[in-house]
């Protein structure tokens, strides 16, 4: 049967949670969303459909007695599906959510109980769109990758960074060690591993003034600026902003620190509170647990496009989008690629909707047009946030080294990213600095437009790491 047949199959309750070929979907009063899904149990698509916009908004299992007029208006509604392909469409009243601006709340309705729903054997949040009055209820990132590339003076090229490995284990005192090397080695950026905390071996406060003296001794070396992105997730978040204080009271310039947020362990609510108190910082969202959601195998959950969507919204500088296929973690070119460009976009190409990032009304004409010649530089900027939701930068990492830098911008198609590579500069042969090194000169090489292999020949850390990270891995 297909959509308009199953129409027939439903109950009152069901029929409640459902108006296909609606309207002006895209009226402002509603935020779309795109879902796989297989019904479970005896429903058909449709039945199941109308369950899940039941949950996931104002209903249960049964139509209640207690429903008013009003409370009907606020009903999602499934207004397109495709059972053959398996995938819904629901329109979901935004005046639902919480006021100004509360991802927490909006994933809790669209990823919420509807996942553990006995109705759908699968159901994926595969994209979702705001309308443009919704997306003024939301900060969206302040400091974002402009502002970081301003301070390093680093343009038109990847922010080229390192992860301190072993991920764990290292003193304040070896790990700030480690950060020099790299920074002396010509490398930008350095963020804390995502389960870096205040480890008794390691202990936050020795670790910060540790750095610090490594940045230092580092810039004043090479002459250039550097960025340390730490990680200030915690138990509760006093402790979480006692650590931003402890950074900020450490004496680093506004500009060469970040805050590193474990987004899906430390939640929603964490990222939102950093960008709402720390305007002036490069909020760092780290993914760890992402996969729980997202992994293609995965039925249940949603896809990383919409989870990178969210960050933007929440405020958050820069996300982990994934090494499109590239590097260790599972992902693909056509999900991590989408997802990084529509977090940095003014108009965002989506699995199903293009994503116009302006919070004002469509008809922003000045807005489209930009968005028709944009590139890295016209994306909202400061000077536009009035009028849009500000770039989210992808940060690409996992299994990176400095040969896989081409390959990766080969797929990503440019080079508007933080790129953070851990193993790949740590387990260089010759050590950190020359790790970071042979990232440089790779680097170097791809804005050359010169094969690494040629470029090699006078580079020895390159070469060094070419014959290392060519073989099998290790
Ligand atoms: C990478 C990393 C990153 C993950 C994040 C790690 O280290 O530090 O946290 O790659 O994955 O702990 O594995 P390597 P994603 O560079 O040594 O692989 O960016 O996909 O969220
Ligand atoms: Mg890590």
């Amino acid at each position: 049967m297909n959509a308009k047949e199953m129409l027939g199959t439903l109950n009152a309750h069901q029929q409640a949670y459902i108006n296909l070929g609606m309207g002006n979907v895209r009226n402002g009063e509603y935020m779309l969303a795109a879902f796989r899904l297989v019904p479970g149990g005896k429903l058909n698509h449709l039945q199941a459909a109308c369950e899940v916009a039941a949950e996931s908004s104002t209903g249960t299992n049964f139509k209640v007695n207690t429903e008013t007029p009003f409370s009907r208006e606020m009903n999602a509604l499934v207004y397109q599906a495709e059972p053959e392909r398996e995938l819904v469409w629901i329109a979901y009243p935004w005046r639902l959510f919480d006021r100004w601006g509360n991802v927490q709340n909006v994933l809790t309705y669209v990823v919420g109980n509807v996942l553990g729903m006995k109705e759908v054997r699968a159901l994926k949040l595969m994209d979702v769109w705001f309308p443009p009055a919704m997306l003024g209820q939301f900060d969206g990132p302040s400091y974002t990758i402009d502002e970081m590339r301003a301070y390093l003076g680093v343009y038109d090229r990847p922010i080229l960074g390192t992860i301190v490995k072993p991920k764990m284990g290292l003193t304040s005192a070896e790990y700030a060690e480690v950060c020099y090397e790299f920074w002396a080695g010509g490398g930008d950026f350095v963020k804390n591993d995502e389960p870096q905390a205040n480890q008794d071996f390691c202990p936050y406060d020795k670790m910060v003034s540790h750095v610090k003296k490594a940045m230092d001794k580092a810039v004043r070396e090479t002459g250039a600026r550097k960025v340390h992105s730490f990680n200030v997730s915690a138990s509760d978040f006093d402790t979480m902003i006692g650590r931003c204080e402890l950074v900020r009271g450490a004496g680093f310039e506004p500009g060469s620190y970040a805050f590193l947020i474990d987004g899906i362990t430390s939640g929603w609510t964490a990222v939102q509170t950093l960008r709402r108190r720390y305007p002036d910082v490069f909020i760092h969202f780290h993914r760890a647990a992402h996969a729980a959601f997202t992994r293609p195998e995965n039925p249940f959950g949603c896809s990383v496009l919409v989870l990178s969507k969210f960050a933007r919204l929440a405020g958050a500088s820069g996300i982990h989008t994934g090494t499109a296929g590239v590097g260790k973690m599972a992902g693909s070119p056509e999900e991590d690629v989408t997802a990084a460009n529509n977090i940095l976009s003014i108009i965002g190409k989506g699995h199903y909707f293009d994503q116009s990032w302006s919070t004002v009304s469509d008809m922003d004409v000045g807005f489209t047009r930009l968005a028709k010649h944009e590139d890295t530089k016209t994306r909202v900027t400061r000077e536009d946030d009035w009028r849009g939701i500000r770039k989210c930068c992808p940060i690409i990492s996992g299994g990176l080294n400095p040969t896989l830098l081409k390959p990766f911008i080969d797929v990503m198609g440019h080079t508007e990213f933080i790129t953070t590579m851990g193993a790949g500069c740590h387990a260089h042969p010759k050590g950190t600095r020359a790790g970071a090194t042979a990232l440089v000169q790779a680097c170097e090489a791809y804005m050359q437009k010169i094969e690494i292999d040629e470029y090699a020949k006078g580079h020895p850390e390159l070469a060094e790491a070419m014959a290392f990270f060519g073989k099998k891995k290790g």
